[in-house]
Formats: C-alpha cells, sequence, structure tokens
C-alpha cells in the first residue's frame, strides 16, 4: 500500500513550500555572515545517513507492560514496509538494522530484494544471545558467551556465525554483538574468568567474519544483570577490541552509561584510538530508558557530534563510524518517533558542521573557557531547520514530515490488513 507517492507528499509540501524558500534565504544570509555556504551545508545534510532498528517499528514495552497500537507490524516484511515510509518522508534513513531471530526468514537473498523494492538496504545485523528461543537447546539463563558450559558458549557463538551468514546475504557488513552477561550478586561471577571466556568466544566468532566485516562489542553498565556486566562500559569493550584485532571496534550505545557519564568524551578517546564502531542514538533520563534521539538532553548529542564533525575535519584515517538509532517506542507512533529522531540526530550533525573551529581552537589555546562555550553554543542554537526540510525536499521527501504521515492516515488505513496480535505480553519488543 504506497500511500506516500511523490504526488501526495508534493501535494503536502506546497502548503510549507513558500515560507520554507523565505526561511531558507534568510537562513543563508545568516550564515554567509559567518563566511558559511549554506548550499554546501545542505549538500552536507543530504548526504548524512542514519539506520533504523527492525525492532523499532514495533510499539515497545517495559517489563510491565506494552501497549500495542493500531496496524503493528507482524513481522519483517512489514516492518520493512514501516522503515519505508520513515525513508520515504525523511529521506535519510536508506538502511535497517536487522535483528536474528527476531527477523530470520527462509530466505534472506528474497528480503534484501523485498528491501531494496522498497528502496532500502541492510546496515549492522544484531545478535541475541540474551533470550531463549524456543526449542533452544541450552539456556542463556546464567550467560552466553561467558557461560561457564562450554556446550552454552558453543550454541552462542553458532548464533553468531548464523548472523554474519544472513548478514552476507542481506549485504551487511558489520555484526554487532551485545550480551547481557553478568552476574547479581557479589562473588556470583569470578570477573577475571568471565572476561576470559567473552575474549575466547568472540576470538572464534572474529575469525568467521568476511575481509570486509567488522565485530561492534557494544557495552552497557547494567540489566539484566544488576551487579557485574561482563562488557559494561567502554574500558572494558576497547580493551576486548584492541584483543581481537582491527576489525573489532566500540559501539556506543547513549543509553548504557551510568547517569552524567561524560560520552562525548569517550566518543573522543575512541576516535583517537582508531576503535569508534559507531552509535546506538536514543536518549535516556535514569536507566536504559530507549528513550527518542535528543529528547531528553539534546546538547549532549550535540556534544557527541561535535567530536565527529572535528574528527571528520582533521581527518582522522579510518574513522567511519556507523549511525543506528536504537530506541523503544512505548507511547507514540514509532514511524513517528523515528522520523523525529532522525530528523534530530541529522540536526545535531548540521549545527556541528557550524561550529567555527579556529574560533574555538583559539580560545582552547588562550583558556577562554567562557568564549569557548559560546563557540559552540552559537552553533547549537542555530536553528537548522530549514536545511533539514530542503535537504527533504530535494530529495522527493516531506518538508513537514508527520504533518504529511498524519494526512496520510497510515495507521487507519493499514489496521483491517493488520489484524491484532493477541495477547501484548511486556518487554521491550
Ligand atoms: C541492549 C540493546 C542492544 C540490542 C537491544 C535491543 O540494551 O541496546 O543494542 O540488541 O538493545
Ligand atoms: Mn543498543
Amino acid at each position: 500500500m504506497t500511500l506516500f507517492t511523490p504526488e501526495f507528499i508534493a501535494g503536502q509540501n506546497l502548503t510549507h513550500a513558500a515560507a520554507l524558500a523565505s526561511d531558507y534565504a534568510a537562513l543563508g544570509e545568516q550564515l554567509a555572515r559567518s563566511g558559511l555556504d549554506i548550499e554546501a551545508i545542505t549538500a552536507r545534510a543530504a548526504a548524512f545517513a542514519v539506520a533504523v532498528p527492525s525492532w523499532g517499528v514495533g510499539t515497545g514495552g517495559t517489563r510491565f507492560a506494552r501497549f500495542p497500537g493500531p496496524a503493528e507490524p507482524r513481522n519483517v516484511f512489514e516492518k520493512l514496509e514501516d522503515c519505508a515510509v520513515i525513508q520515504r518522508l525523511v529521506r535519510c534513513t536508506p538502511r535497517v538494522s536487522p535483528h536474528f531471530p527476531w527477523d530470520c526468514v527462509s530466505d534472506h537473498a528474497a528480503l534484501r530484494e523485498h528491501a531494496a523494492a522498497l528502496g532500502l538496504g541492510f546496515d549492522a545485523v544484531n545478535s541475541n544471545t540474551f533470550q531463549d528461543q524456543p526449542g533452544q537447546p541450552l539456556s542463556y539463563r546464567f550467560g552466553s558467551l561467558t557461560h561457564t558450559s562450554a556446550a552454552v558458549r558453543e550454541q552462542a557463538i553458532a548464533h553468531n556465525l548464523d548472523c554474519i551468514r544472513y548478514g552476507q546475504a542481506l549485504g551487511s557488513r558489520a555484526l554487532t554483538v551485545w550480551i547481557g552477561d553478568g552476574g547479581n550478586f557479589p562473588g556470583q561471577q569470578h570477573l577475571v574468568r568471565a572476561l576470559e571466556r567473552y575474549l575466547d568466544s568472540a576470538r572464534t566468532i572474529y575469525a568467521a567474519l568476511p575481509a570486509d566485516w567488522q565485530m561492534f562489542i557494544e557495552h552497557k553498565c547494567y540489566e539484566p544483570a544488576f551487579y557485574s556486566t561482563v562488557i559494561q562500559d567502554w574500558g572494558t569493550s576497547v580493551l576486548c577490541a584492541m584483543q581481537l584485532g582491527e576489525k573489532a571496534r566500540s559501539l556506543v550505545d547513549l543509553g548504557h552509561h551510568a547517569p552524567n557519564v561524560n560520552i562525548e568524551m569517550i566518543v573522543a578517546r575512541l576516535v583517537q584510538f582508531g576503535k569508534l564502531a559507531g552509535f546506538h542514538f536514543n536518549d535516556s533520563k535514569y536507566g536504559d530508558d530507549d528513550l527518542d534521539s535528543g529528547s531528553i538532553n539534546p546538547y549532549q548529542l550535540f556534544l557527541v557530534f561535535n567530536e565527529l564533525v572535528d574528527a571528520q575535519q582533521r581527518q582522522v584515517p579510518g574513522f567511519d563510524p556507523a549511525y543506528l538509532l536504537d530506541q523503544s517506542h512505548n507511547v507514540t507512533d514509532p514511524i513517528e518517533s523515528l522520523m523525529n529522531s532522525a530528523a534530530t540526530v541529522q540536526r545535531c550533525y548540521v549545527q556541528a558542521l557550524l561550529v567555527d573551529r579556529p574560533a574555538l581552537g583559539a580560545c582552547q589555546d588562550a583558556n577562554d573557557a567562557l568564549m569557548a562555550g559560546n563557540t559552540l553554543k552559537r552553533a547549537f542554537h542555530c536553528d537548522v531547520s530549514p536545511i533539514l526540510a530542503e535537504a527533504r525536499r530535494r530529495a522527493g521527501g516531506a518538508i513537514d514530515p508527520i504533518t504529511c504521515y498524519r494526512a496520510a492516515r497510515y495507521r487507519e488505513r493499514l489496521a483491517p490488513a493488520r489484524p491484532a496480535v493477541a495477547g501484548s505480553g511486556s518487554g521491550i519488543v
């Protein structure tokens, strides 16, 4: 059901076109006064891309409950349809990150074609050894790649090798490995032996990576383990990536840090040592809340992109981070939240492009802390909405994606074809 035809989108854009043209011209003048060419920045905005999580288009939940909305996607094909709507309207989410076995099908090459027909490709694949699947011989209750039983570790390793195979059929070139392994009580795990088992398992997975693939190690400070998590922070992650080799890097999920951790500094460190894999963008107030990116602390997201643009402009060798959203949408329409979040991440990237880096460097050298902060804030306070909207418009997308999406009444029209699946259950997906 293609509701979002070029004609429909163009029709919706008509109401915004004149205002956009005048706002764009005004911003162009403003930026020109600082020696910035709005056309060059708009081209960079148009080239920006962030992948959407296949598991993010269904309504998310918590351990308490999940309240599915109308026309929920019931399988990976319907998830891709919803991802295609996002890409049609915001034009900066051309790839989907799949999660196995949630997205397993009998023919992954056919899935690749299905996605291509929808204008989508695949980004990093995600393995899952944090849940037991029906009929799974051995349980991950006490861990997976670090389990004390070699048989359980073997099972977890085999699953990761399967994910690489599925990913190759989909055209992916990276495997993200997040494990919830850890302990709930002091003494439950031997902290060193658990990590030795992790490295042993990870080496087997690493050895199976195709030449042009990478392995993204995702750290998380807690949950589901509540006392010790084996890959608990960027330090352990980067040490493991260094142990494993060139193709292993550390992925930063913004929600996986204790409150007030300086995440942009972790990014700077990983860039400096050539070990930044990329990101799972989201936001949080307390724990791993998986809220919409930039919805709680947009300045932090800007500061992360400030480090990334700085690295880009310093032409750091091998700098090629993967950008992905990893969110759970409990009280909003997932399509709307993902469109909003993709645009917010793109916004922070564009604002970081506006930072006057020679001026900032001079303030830093002169220890002029106040002016250094103001130099960053000047870019952060610049409303780059006309640049984002113009980049979308030129690419055939919606000037105002949310209004355009709502005008199509997508969920209402799709609901008859997607009857609700019984039992909403709980949990993030
Ligand atoms: C773990 C995590 C990981 C995914 C999962 C859905 O909290 O961030 O990236 O596998 O969420
Ligand atoms: Mn994540």
